[in-house]
């Protein structure tokens, strides 16, 4: 068995089983490695002491809005539990995030405690503190080092710095921020780092300070199987994190429609032509929930930011976003869509014609769906990078 997460093996294989008119091991090979790629496990854990804003950090990263939202990891409130609570990426559920006790509020040793949590489960540490980072932290951090596991300090609420330093009179953002980062890197010098990195976030705003440099350095740390897996799931926070989302899709694009030219081809066991608008179904959706384009993304972006939701609707011009997709709006949006329609007349055999007045079944060739997925996905990254602006205006 190939590497199913090497592209270049899966490239060939396909291509291989294309060849030999095979399109039944080509569309199962792509299925295997879509559905795999959907489910890359990420397991990120949160860690610090109580009040330092670990839940808010969770809710920022899953893009849940803190009062709100069922899903949200309740904040301002005292742990009862002394137990890790994993919280599902809503859009993304391969995507696990572990809000975890402070380690100062239990009486074991480091090493108990990471042991206690489970620590081999966990893709990284990040460990978050609103002030200086603690003796328990530092002994913490030094733990999972030794346990050959990464770890992260991060230090929240650096808006509300901001804005209290601010009200004196000549102090600049720059020099507040040096400030900040001074004190919390001196104070775990101090404690026997050597030349700590911390990065200084709001959980509210995590489009400023270094809330994009710290997920860029996440990414760029994990193994290359992962990487996907965590970019798609992330807030946008920054334009060039929208284009990176973008080219992580777009790379996939060949490969659903050759599943879906595939599927048209032959029938193939356990997918049946109908898969085909439900495949598409998925992957759109994949889209929305990626950019941030969903309702509840999009709503906890403008409570933070401060843009009405109205405003930021106004801005979003593709009839697919802040929607469940379904079906019928794909094949709603096909049909009103100009290229794609002048797409279908121009392709060759009555197959496609039908698309226009069809229920939830079609056979799509390759062409068009390539070309109308790629459609889809320049219209949402220009609505997400819109809605990006917006809120860093
Ligand atoms: N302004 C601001 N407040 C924050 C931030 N992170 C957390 N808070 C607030 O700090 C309090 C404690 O946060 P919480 O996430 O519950 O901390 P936990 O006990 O570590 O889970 C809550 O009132 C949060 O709203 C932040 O980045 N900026
Ligand atoms: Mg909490």
């Amino acid at each position: 068995m190939g590497n199913l997460f090497s592209r270049k093996s899966l490239e060939d294989e396909v291509k291989e089983a294309l060849e030999r008119k095979d399109e039944a091991l080509a569309a199962a090979k792509i299925q295997v490695y879509l559905e795999k790629e959907k489910n890359v496990p990420l397991n990120i854990a949160i860690t610090g002491e109580t009040g330092s804003g670990k839940s808010s950090f969770v809710n920022a990263i899953r893009g849940v809005d803190d009062d709100d939202d069922e899903e949200a990891a309740p904040t301002g409130v005292i742990e009862t539990t002394k137990e890790a609570t994993p919280y599902l990426h809503p859009n993304f559920t391969n995507v696990k995030l572990w809000d975890l006790p402070g380690v100062g509020s239990l009486k074991y040793q480091a090493a108990e405690y990471l042991k206690k949590v489970g620590f081999e489960r966990f893709d990284f540490f990040i460990i978050i503190s609103s002030e200086r980072f603690s003796e328990n932290d530092v002994k913490l951090a030094k733990e999972i080092q030794r346990m050959g596991k990464k770890f992260y300090f991060v230090r929240s609420k650096t808006d509300q710095d901001m804005d209290n330093g601010k009200r004196k009179r000549g102090f600049g953002e720059a020099r507040i921020l040096g400030q900040i980062k001074n004190n919390c890197t001196q104070g775990l010098q101090d404690q026997g780092f050597q030349s700590p990195q911390v990065f200084l976030v709001s959980s509210h705003k995590p489009h400023l300070y270094d809330f994009p440099d710290l997920l860029r350095t996440l990414e760029r740390e994990l193994p290359e199987h992962k990487k996907n897996a965590f970019l798609l799931a992330m807030p946008n926070t920054s334009q060039e994190m929208i284009d990176r989302k973008k080219e992580a899709f777009q790379s996939k694009i060949k490969y659903v429609a050759t599943l879906s030219a595939a599927v048209a081809a032959v029938p193939v066991p356990g997918l049946s032509v109908a898969v085909d608008l439900a495949l598409l179904v998925g992957v759109v959706t994949r889209y929305v929930f990626a950019f941030g384009l969903n309702i509840s993304s999009l709503k906890r972006v403008s409570k933070y930011s401060g843009v009405p939701y109205e405003k930021l609707r106004e801005l979003i011009v593709s009839p697919l976003a802040a929607t469940k997709i379904t079906s019928e709006l794909l094949v709603r949006v096909i049909s009103q869509t100009a290229v794609l329609v002048g797409l279908m007349a121009a392709e060759e055999g009555s197959r496609l014609v039908p698309i226009l007045g069809i229920p939830a079944s079609m056979a799509l060739s390759f062409t068009f769906t390539y070309k109308a997925l790629n459609f889809f996905l320049d219209v949402l990254t220009d609505d997400a990078k819109r809605v990006l602006q917006k809120v860093l205006s």
